[in-house]
């Protein structure tokens, strides 16, 4: 049988059935998303350009030097300030300890790690030390006038400072910080624009916990709210935060490995939350976990439709395992699958 001929397609002549056909609605004109309108409306932090600075080095000095994996952690809770001199603000429970303990084990497992946290939120191996009930004085003893580590803690702090000095010598943690939820987003935006270019190299791991409510700068008082011109009472009325992960995920950053996480505190609904983050937004993989539970368990969610849960054993537990030393690998087995699939 002799072949088709090729059919020649022709696209520049339009549909003459339709092109005059009254009866199809108006095309929009093009609106800018809440998300753009959110960056037209919002100043950006003044420091921003020499973050961005920070950033384009670090990221260039691996893949010069060391053609290291890089992954954006981001830790802790957002404030939404009340004011624009910041008296009171809203926040969230997070104290960090998810990125900061997951920053570590990508760490170790020779990722470059950019971490981007809540100022004075938990920070990778000085964790262990900064923000436990012990003053930091506590791990300390005098010997022959002299300061010496307690050895009760010294063993377990050797391990640590040998870790941290080894991120720190090959130059594989850079921190960054914000306050707000403004500063995140910037940041954020920033920041996995210009990590792009590593391409599939690229993991964010999002474990802030980012606002989902914030009070537009057209409406924020310059000054302190002062009770009495309002009675004593305050209402506040604020706007949902622009959905970022649709922009992350479809502009700003759409080569990389894209892990969110979902958190709820009525377990009947995490799942299908989960489930709609990732038909929304249409990325690699959201972490569930409950407020109640997260330190021993979380759920994996992928397109694939599975769910797959890890828990942290009785005998773990007791041992003090920590959670992340499970994720983590996890994650990278995803990531290794994204650039070998991709
Ligand atoms: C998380 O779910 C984190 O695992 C925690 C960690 C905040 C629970 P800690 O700092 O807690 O270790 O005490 N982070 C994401 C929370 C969040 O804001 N997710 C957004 C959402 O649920 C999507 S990006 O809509």
């Amino acid at each position: 049988m002799t072949p088709a001929p090729p059919k020649n397609f022709h696209t520049s002549n339009p549909e003459t059935e339709t092109a005059i056909d009254r009866t199809i609605p108006d095309f929009p004109a093009a609106q800018l998303s809440d998300e753009d309108k959110y960056f037209t409306h919002h100043k950006p932090p003044s420091y921003l350009p020499d973050l961005e600075d920070e950033v384009k080095e670090f990221i260039e000095y691996h893949q010069r030097n060391t053609h290291k994996r890089i992954v954006l952690v981001t830790s802790g809770g957002t404030t939404v300030p009340l004011e624009n001199n910041t008296v009171r603000f809203i926040d969230n429970f997070s104290a960090g300890t998810r990125g900061a303990t997951s920053a570590e084990y990508f760490l170790e497992n020779g990722y470059a790690v950019i971490f981007l946290h809540r100022e004075f939120s938990l920070l990778p191996y000085s964790r262990h030390y900064s923000h436990t009930t012990n003053c930091f004085l506590d791990y300390m003893t005098e010997v022959n006038n002299k300061v010496e580590i307690n050895p009760q803690f010294a063993d377990e702090m050797l391990i640590v400072l040998r870790k941290y000095k080894q991120a720190k010598e090959s130059n594989s943690l850079l921190s960054i910080p914000f306050t707000t939820v403004n500063q995140y987003l910037y940041t954020l935006k920033s920041v996995s624009q210009i990590m792009e270019i590593v391409e599939k190299k690229a993991i964010f791991f999002l474990a802030a916990a980012v606002s989902d409510f914030f009070l537009p700068q057209s409406r924020m008082p310059t000054h302190k709210i002062q009770s009495q011109e309002s009675g004593g009472k305050l209402e506040v009325n604020l706007e949902p935060v622009p959905k970022f992960l649709s922009r992350l995920v479809d502009n700003w950053a759409p080569s990389a490995l894209i892990v969110s996480f979902k958190l709820e505190t009525d377990n009947s609904i995490l799942i299908k939350k989960a489930k709609n983050a990732l038909d929304r937004y249409q990325h690699q993989l959201v972490i569930g976990n409950l407020l109640q539970t997260r330190k021993k368990e979380v759920v994996f969610v992928t397109p694939s439709g599975e769910n797959s849960w890890i828990k942290l054993t009785d005998d773990q537990i007791s041992k003090e395992v920590e959670i992340e030393s499970l994720i983590i690998p996890r994650v990278i087995e995803i990531h290794t699958q994204w650039i070998e699939n991709k």
